[in-house]
């Protein structure tokens, strides 16, 4: 069976989370509130009007739909400064070794992202010659853990869902793939994602005879 790989992008191929973070702190501190570390763990992988609506309610702000939606493009645009100078140096350990490898092993590879902005964001640290599809924030309908992002992905690198392993660092992402019946990999605190088929820290966790398993089962 022909294998596919989807990746996450935010917090497994570069560490976005961060900047992420950083414009929601801004939003939430001028809105006359904090926003913590701790409190952004449930932003990953979650919608861009979803982490506002979960913000809000942190900060028991009420908005009007003229005022909500003004916040989102501001959050953007903060986030947009914050990444602009984004290149290689901030690809996550051993990312681009794996990718390296995949592609020279002729395996379909795709982004199965969350965000809006993944393109421009793989653009930038130059890795975006190494996907054959690109799923993100603009093409997806049901957030995850809805399955949408994953299945659209397999369907478009002509592999089938449970041929596919994914990689993902938040909660919402592996349920997603285990809805949609692929393999999972969890990409971070194993505690966190007990949900997954296998736990790795990072990617230099990872042997490269743990893909050719893979590839060959
Ligand atoms: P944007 P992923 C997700 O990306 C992030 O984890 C999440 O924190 C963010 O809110 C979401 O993308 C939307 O991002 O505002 O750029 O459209 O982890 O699914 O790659
Ligand atoms: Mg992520």
């Amino acid at each position: 069976n022909k294998i596919g790989f989807i990746f996450d992008l935010d917090g497994v191929i570069v560490d976005t989370a961060k900047y992420h973070y950083l414009a929601w702190k801004k939003l939430a501190n001028e809105l006359g509130f904090d926003f913590t570390d701790e409190q952004n763990e449930l932003f990953k992988g979650v919608s861009r009007k979803r982490c506002l609506e979960i913000l809000l309610d942190i900060g028991k702000v009420k908005a009007t739909q003229e005022q909500f939606d003004a916040w989102m493009v501001e959050k953007n645009e903060d986030y947009l400064r914050y990444i602009e100078n984004m290149d290689a140096s901030e690809i996550l350990p051993d990312v681009t070794k794996v990718l390296k490898y995949l592609k020279s092993k002729e395996v379909p590879i795709a982004l199965g992202s969350a965000s809006k902005n993944a393109k421009p964001i793989l653009e930038k640290v130059g890795l975006l010659p190494y996907f054959d599809a690109i799923v993100d924030g603009n093409s997806v309908t049901k957030a995850k853990p809805d399955p949408e992002v994953f299945l659209i992905a397999a369907r478009k690198l002509g592999v089938r869902a449970k041929d596919c392993v994914v990689f993902e660092d938040a909660v919402a992402g592996i349920e997603a793939a285990n809805n949609a019946e692929m393999t999972s990999i969890g990409i971070g605190d194993a505690r966190v994602l007990s949900g997954a088929d296998y736990n790795f820290k990072d990617f230099t966790e990872i042997d490269l005879s743990f893909f050719e398993n893979l590839m060959n089962t």
